[in-house]
């Protein structure tokens, strides 16, 4: 039985290639809602509507774990999949958050995202959950999606947004900081490198894979069959440098693309 990984696009493929690196012998189906996005600035009931329509698409491909890659999803309809799913849900805001908990030492951390990921304070929350003395300043960074898409990773204009976005955050002497989008592992470097050595950052694609690692081997769920795994990948678009942008995201060639309409 094939991982269920869906995104509102083609950023959660992020997090495709971490679980592929942490799990080499799982199946993964990925959805990624490319007619649809960006989800980072709609309304909290839309993105319910096309999550539910998501997860319940994945559940007939008999996934055994649903993993919530989107962050703008799982700030705002996690528990909407939680509520319909028989198998184990996992999601990204989750992951991101114990990890930070484990990665802060002052616990002033910062969390960067999109317009609806930061407005819904679900970061916050989870991880004030774990840990109540913890600081979160967080920062909305909407020109970081385009620019990762434009492939701009290492150019200045990227660097002067960093620097622009991050100013607040850096004042605040975070130790910590979550990528909290699929997007920004791809800014790594150059996220670093405004920062600082001395700020950690999480990445929450990894974390995912963490995440899912761990639940694999608590329920017995890890896939022992030696044969190469199968990947599939459904869309409901191929927009413009769609193999271009997914490939620099998985770190590898796309293959088996299927376009769904709905
Ligand atoms: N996948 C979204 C996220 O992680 O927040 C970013 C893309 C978007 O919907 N704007």
């Amino acid at each position: 039985q094939p991982i269920g990984v869906f995104d509102s696009g083609i950023g959660g493929l992020t997090v495709v290639r971490a679980l592929m690196e942490r799990l080499p012998f799982e199946n993964i189906v990925y959805f990624g809602d490319t007619a649809r996005v960006p989800y980072g600035v709609k309304s909290v009931e839309t993105i319910a509507h096309y999550t539910t329509q998501i997860a319940e698409f994945l559940l007939e491909k008999q996934v055994k774990v649903l993993i919530i890659a989107c962050n703008t999803m799982a700030a705002v309809a996690a528990q909407v999949v939680r509520d319909l799913s028989p198998v184990p849900v996992l999601d990204v805001i989750e992951a991101g958050a114990i990890a930070a908990v484990e990665a802060t030492r002052t616990r002033q951390i910062g969390v960067i995202g999109t317009p609806t990921t930061v407005n819904s304070n679900a970061y916050a929350r989870a991880i004030q959950a774990m840990a109540s003395d913890a600081r979160i300043y967080s920062q909305a960074c909407p020109l970081f999606v385009p620019l990762v898409e434009e492939g701009w990773l290492d150019h200045e204009v990227t660097r002067l947004t960093a620097q622009e976005y991050l100013k607040p955050v850096l004042a605040e002497h975070i130790d910590t900081l979550v990528l909290g989008c699929t997007h920004y592992p791809l800014l790594k470097p150059l996220l670093q490198n405004v920062m600082g050595t001395d700020v950690k950052l999480v990445d929450s694609a990894e974390a995912m894979a963490t995440r899912t690692a761990a639940l694999l081997a608590e329920q017995g769920l890890a896939n022992t069959d030696p044969a190469p795994p199968h990947y599939e990948f459904y869309v409901t678009d191929v927009p413009v440098k769609f193999q271009t942008i997914g490939e620099r995201f998985l770190g590898r060639s796309l293959n088996h693309v299927h376009v769904v309409k709905w």
